[in-house]
C-alpha cells in the first residue's frame, strides 16, 4: 500500500468527466481534459472511488432544444426553480455521455448516474434539482463508513458545486482539489459558487497540498 493512501473512510468522487463536458464536446469546459492526468494518478491514493456520469434522455427538459424559442444558457422557471437551459448534452448512450477514454474509469468502484428523469435536472450526485430526490449516493458512502469526500472534475461552479454543498450538509467533511476541476464560469457563477461553497465549510485544497 502506498504511503499517501488515504484511509477506507474517505472517498475520491469524480464529477461528469465526459467527453461532452471535454473540448469537442456538446457542452465543452474550458480545459476540461487538462485534469484527467491529475485524477487518474489520485485513484492509486483512495480505495474508495466513485463516478458520476450525467445521462440525460433525448428530449430532456435540462435542453433548451426541448422549448419552444430558447436558446441555450438561457434560464427558465421549472417547478423546482430556476434551471439553466444546455445544449444537448449527454444523451444516454452517445459517445458523448461516454467518460473521457484517457480517464480510468476501470478503477471506479461505483458509477452513479443522475439526470435520467425527464422533468428534471441533476447537478449533485446527492439529489437532484428538486433538492429532494435522491440518487443513492449517501446511502452507499454511508454503508461503506464513509465520512470524508475529495472532490474533482466538472464543472466546478455546477455539478461539483451542488455535489459539495449537499455533501457539506449531509455531514461530510467534503474538500474540493480545485487544480483537477474546470469552470463553465456563465456570469459570474464561480465567483458566486466559491463564496457559497465556503460560507457552508467546504474546503478547498490543490493536489499539491494533499500529496
Ligand atoms: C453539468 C450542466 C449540465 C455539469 C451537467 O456536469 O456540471 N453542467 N449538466
Ligand atoms: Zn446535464
Amino acid at each position: 500500500m502506498e504511503s499517501n493512501m488515504h484511509p477506507e473512510t474517505h472517498a475520491l468522487i469524480v464529477i461528469d468527466v465526459q467527453n461532452d463536458f471535454c473540448p469537442g464536446g456538446a457542452l465543452a469546459v474550458a480545459g476540461g481534459d487538462e485534469i484527467i492526468t491529475g485524477i487518474n494518478g489520485l485513484f492509486d491514493n483512495f480505495q474508495v472511488k466513485v463516478l458520476t456520469q450525467d445521462w440525460h434522455p433525448s428530449g430532456h427538459s435540462s435542453f433548451a432544444s426541448s422549448h419552444a424559442d430558447k436558446a441555450p444558457f438561457q434560464v427558465i422557471d421549472m417547478p423546482y426553480g430556476p434551471q439553466v437551459l444546455w445544449p444537448d448534452h449527454c444523451v444516454q448512450g452517445s459517445q458523448g455521455a461516454a467518460f473521457h477514454p484517457e480517464l480510468r474509469s476501470d478503477a471506479a468502484d461505483l458509477v452513479i448516474r443522475k439526470g435520467f428523469r425527464s422533468a428534471v435536472d441533476s447537478y449533485s450526485a446527492f439529489f437532484e434539482n428538486d433538492h429532494k430526490t435522491p440518487t443513492g449516493l449517501e446511502g452507499y458512502l454511508r454503508t461503506r463508513g464513509v465520512t470524508d469526500l475529495w472532490m474533482v472534475g466538472l464543472a466546478t461552479d455546477f455539478c461539483v458545486q451542488y455535489s459539495a454543498l449537499d455533501a457539506a450538509r449531509l455531514g461530510f467533511s467534503t474538500t474540493i482539489i480545485t487544480d483537477l476541476c474546470r469552470a463553465i464560469d456563465m456570469d459570474g457563477s464561480l465567483a458566486q459558487a466559491k463564496a457559497t461553497l465556503n460560507s457552508e465549510g467546504v474546503q478547498f485544497l490543490t493536489q499539491p497540498q494533499i500529496l
